[in-house]
């Protein structure tokens, strides 16, 4: 698949995109892997976020394969871009304002599948759109206000000005993680998984990828992606495993001291 220049230009414009159905024809696999990969996990009890990670490397690692994803990939981040991980999740209830992670000069996105049907009501994804490259009193304000609507502005969260991204299963978002995003009124079993992706560092960036990859301590993991997603991999997969496979070895270390301060891997 290839971005249409337009596609291209409303994501730069506006921190994120849809693609609807983008992934129907693969809708009953994903379902069902989904539903396996959490099989071996805790059961989702609704009373907080179950979260696997890396997700799609347990058992949908070729969906990184898919042209689809490559073409998203490609077209945002340049052909060597590299894959950052994934996450699994069942969902409970709101998730607050936020930005994924700050990055003013890598760019960073992430690739959402949300597998039931969200409207505002139930739980969709809601963006504000620009505020990826908001860094001015505007970005200031979203930073320190948004998660306090209610004092700040007399409004609950769910009220602040946003744009809703109503999904059916099969639909595809995306945004740069610097976007400002939530989600409100959802139920307590909202299944949704991610694939992040970002440009690929420079040699004078080498320090941020080392800092990125260790924070993905917090999941207990000894490398950064599993022996599936790298094993099986192609050469074209390869491409964008090379650079965080070759600079991960500090994450074990890292794993290590978070067991023994964490009582369990992160929920996200
Ligand atoms: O759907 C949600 O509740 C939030 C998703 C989100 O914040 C994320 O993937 O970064």
């Amino acid at each position: 698949m290839k971005m249409t220049k337009e596609q291209i230009d409303f994501f730069e414009t506006f921190g994120f995109i849809k693609f609807p159905q983008l992934v129907s024809d693969r809708l009953d696999w994903i379902l069902e892997e989904f539903t396996q990969t959490f099989s071996n996990t805790d059961p989702h009890d609704g009373t907080r976020r179950s979260c696997v990670a890396p997700f799609i490397d347990q058992r949908m690692s070729t969906l990184l394969d898919d042209p689809r994803i490559e073409g998203i990939g490609s077209a945002l981040l340049g052909d060597d871009f590299n894959y950052m991980g994934s996450d699994g999740n069942y969902y409970t209830g709101n998730t607050s304002w936020h930005r994924d992670t700050y990055q003013p000069n890598h760019k960073h996105i992430k690739i959402a599948f949300y597998l039931d049907r969200l409207d505002e009501n139930t739980g969709a994804l809601r963006v504000i759109p620009g505020s990826h490259r908001m860094e001015d009193l505007f970005g200031k304000d979203l930073g320190e206000k948004t998660n306090r609507s209610d004092l700040h502005w007399g409004i609950g969260g769910e009220k602040v000005p946003a744009y809703v991204l109503d999904v059916i299963p099969g639909d595809v978002l995306v945004f740069n993680h610097n976007t400002f995003h939530s989600a409100w009124n959802g139920s307590a079993h909202r299944r949704m998984f991610t694939i992040n992706l970002c440009e690929r560092y420079k040699d004078h960036e080498h320090q941020d990828l080392l800092d990125y990859i260790a924070g993905a301590s917090r999941f207990w993991i000894d490398r950064y992606y599993s022996e599936v997603m790298m094993n099986t991999a192609s050469p074209e997969r390869m491409k964008h495993l090379e650079q965080v496979m070759a600079n991960d070895g500090h994450l074990a270390a890292l794993s290590a001291q978070m067991r023994l301060t964490m009582s369990e891997p992160a929920r996200g």
